[in-house]
C-alpha cells in the first residue's frame, strides 16, 4: 500500500504523512460521530472510557467539550463505522497487526483549544510504547494512525517529534526526556504540518510531544484521532478494566 520511497522514510525516520488521505466527507462523518459521542458522555457525566480517564474543557462558547476521547469507536455505531476501512491498514504494518479498537487507549481523539484557563492544551516530551512498562508488560510494538480533523499548521503548535527515536534502546527510550513534564523545543525536533484529511503514521516509540499553539480562540482548534494498531494475544479493555498508572502522572503533568 505504500510505495517503496515511501516506506524507506517511514523505516528510516519513524514516521510518515499521507496527504488527503480522507474525503471531506469522511471526515464529517467522523466529527459528527464524535458529536454523538461528546453528547452522550457530558449528559452521562461519564469519566471514563474502560478505565481511560476522559479529559473535559471548557469551549469558546463556555460549554463543556471533550479534550481527550478514549476508545471513541465504541461508543457510536456512527463513528464505528467512519473508521473501519482504516484497519485495512494494518497490511502496512506486517502480517499479525490488527487495528486495536478495544485495546490500549483504542481510539484516542485530541481536541485542543488554546484558551485562557483551559488546562489540556499540550503535551509533554513521551512515547506511546512506554505504556507496556507502567504496566509491568513486555514492550510490543505499536503503530498510530493519525487522521487529520482539522488544519494543522505550526500556528496551531501541533506535534513535534524527534525522526529515527523509533531505533533507539531502551535507556534512551525510558531516560531521554522526562516524560510527561519536559515541553522543551529539541534541536533535532520536527513539526507536523498536515492539513484536514491528511493521514500520518507514527512508530510508538518514537519520541513526541505535543507543542501549544501561538494563537488562541478558535484560529487555534485542532482534532486529530489516533488508531493504534498492535500484534500479539489480544489484551482487550472493558468498562471493568482498571486505570494505568500513568494516567495519573499525566494528569498531574501535563
Ligand atoms: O495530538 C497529537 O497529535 C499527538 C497526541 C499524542 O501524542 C498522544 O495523545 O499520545
Ligand atoms: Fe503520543
Amino acid at each position: 500500500m505504500l510505495t517503496q520511497d515511501q516506506q524507506r522514510f517511514l523505516d528510516e525516520n519513524g514516521y510518515l504523512r499521507l496527504p488527503g488521505f480522507l474525503s471531506a466527507a469522511e471526515v464529517d462523518e467522523i466529527l459528527a460521530g464524535l458529536h454523538e459521542v461528546e453528547s452522550r458522555w457530558i449528559s452521562e457525566g461519564r469519566e471514563k472510557a474502560r478505565g481511560i480517564p476522559i479529559k473535559y474543557g471548557k469551549d469558546l462558547d463556555g460549554k463543556a467539550y471533550v479534550n481527550r476521547y478514549a476508545f471513541a469507536s465504541l461508543y457510536s455505531d456512527r463513528l464505528h463505522r467512519a473508521v473501519e476501512r482504516f484497519g485495512e491498514l494494518a497490511q502496512v504494518f506486517g502480517a499479525g497487526f490488527r487495528f486495536g479498537e478495544d485495546e490500549k487507549d483504542g481510539m484516542v481523539v485530541n481536541h485542543y483549544v488554546n484558551l485562557p484557563g483551559s488546562r489540556y492544551k499540550q503535551l509533554g516530551w513521551h512515547t506511546d510504547g512506554l505504556r507496556d512498562l507502567f504496566l509491568g508488560q513486555k514492550l510490543r510494538p505499536l503503530w498510530q494512525v493519525g487522521l487529520y480533523l482539522d488544519d494543522s499548521p505550526r500556528q496551531k503548535g501541533g506535534l513535534r517529534l524527534i525522526p529515527g527515536t523509533h531505533k533507539q534502546g531502551l535507556g534512551s527510550m525510558l531516560f531521554r526526556k522526562a516524560y510527561f513534564v519536559s515541553h522543551q523545543a529539541d534541536p533535532h525536533e520536527v513539526c507536523i504540518e498536515a492539513l484536514r484529511g491528511d493521514l500520518t503514521i507514527h512508530d510508538g516509540r518514537l519520541w513526541h510531544r505535543v507543542a501549544r499553539a501561538e494563537v488562541t480562540g478558535e484560529a487555534s482548534r485542532r482534532r486529530v484521532a489516533y488508531l493504534p494498531f498492535v500484534e500479539g494475544p489480544r489484551r482487550p479493555k472493558t468498562e471493568a478494566s482498571p486505570t494505568p498508572l500513568y494516567h495519573y502522572l499525566q494528569r498531574v503533568t501535563g
